[in-house]
């Protein structure tokens, strides 16, 4: 399967992330949580690499929970700021807040030591399409802030929202796209509506979706589709789901692709259960 996926803006968006990395002090990267290592692009990551980075696997109410302390676990063993967050629900977001704090901390001294006025940080959050970057944004905007809405900061205009108290954002988020390297990786990213759906084939990303399901989840998979006993040929498995589901085309004919369509957006939307895409490395 070929993924169709070459935004034409790319070279525009990494040029503007460059000037605007400038502006900042921490960069919240946002990954989904069910695939923390394909949704991030080694490039941007490169461009960001003087900046404090706080790494936020999102969607965390959707991840496998083992999978995601794996992750976490190897993060912060290489010394990196990783949080779980459940934007929709605001779980973790009072983390990352510590977690910025802490990390602007040596910079708050400096500027005391200095005689400085202590401004509030900025942030520019980063991520791939759909990943949340505008849900973490809402989650993060204090109660207070939240009753009269973000407003922007008093130092830059309109370039700076003042999300808290003692935190600027960057109005424009960084719109990162993931590097994609390997069909499989194009056939996650597919799953977790990241890239454009035309860009991709359904069919086979359900049949991607079949496979995965198979290896992590036989027995939610078997009882929420009501299948008896699996076949091994994932094609027929598609048709018997089809039929079990009442999806026919005129004829009475098993049909699909509606099917597929169906299966990927239970997946998306947790029906299938926790399911995490990406492989401890
Ligand atoms: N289940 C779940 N859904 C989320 C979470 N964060 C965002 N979403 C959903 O993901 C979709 C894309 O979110 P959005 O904030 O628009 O993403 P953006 O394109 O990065 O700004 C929306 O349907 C959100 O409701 C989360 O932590 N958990
Ligand atoms: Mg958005």
């Amino acid at each position: 399967m070929t993924i169709n996926w070459y935004p034409g803006h790319m070279v525009k968006a990494r040029r503007d992330i460059e000037e605007n990395l400038k502006l900042v002090d921490i960069v919240l990267m946002l990954v989904d949580a069910r695939a923390p290592l394909s949704c991030r692009n080694p490039d941007l990551e490169h461009l960001a690499r003087h900046k404090k980075i706080i790494l936020i696997l999102n969607k965390n109410d959707l991840a496998d929970p083992n999978a995601t302390r794996s992750f976490l676990g190897i993060l912060h063993a290489e010394g990196l700021n990783a949080v779980a967050v459940n934007s929709v629900k605001g779980q973790g977001v009072r983390e990352v807040v510590e977690v910025i704090q802490k990390a602007y901390e040596s910079q708050r001294q400096d500027l005391l030591r200095r005689g400085r006025r202590i401004r509030p940080v900025r942030l520019m959050v980063t991520g791939v399409p759909n990943v949340g970057k505008s849900t973490f944004l809402n989650s993060l905007v204090g109660k207070k802030m939240a009753r009269t809405g973000p407003r922007p900061g008093l130092t830059r205009g309109k370039q700076w929202i003042r999300v808290r108290e003692d935190m600027e954002l960057m109005d424009t988020p960084g719109l990162l796209w993931p590097k994609i390297e390997s069909e499989e990786q194009g056939l996650k990213l597919a799953l977790l509506n990241i890239i454009g759906e035309n860009a991709y084939e359904e069919y086979e990303v359900a049949l991607y979706l079949l496979k995965v399901l198979r290896q992590q989840a036989p027995q939610i998979f078997q009882s929420y589709y009501k299948l008896e006993q699996t076949t091994e040929d994932d094609e027929q498995l598609l048709k018997e789901i089809s039929v079990k589901r009442g999806h026919l085309v005129k004829g009475g004919q098993p049909d699909p692709e509606k099917t597929a369509r169906q299966m990927i957006s239970d997946f998306r939307a947790g029906n299938l259960g926790r399911i995490t895409l990406d492989l401890m490395p």
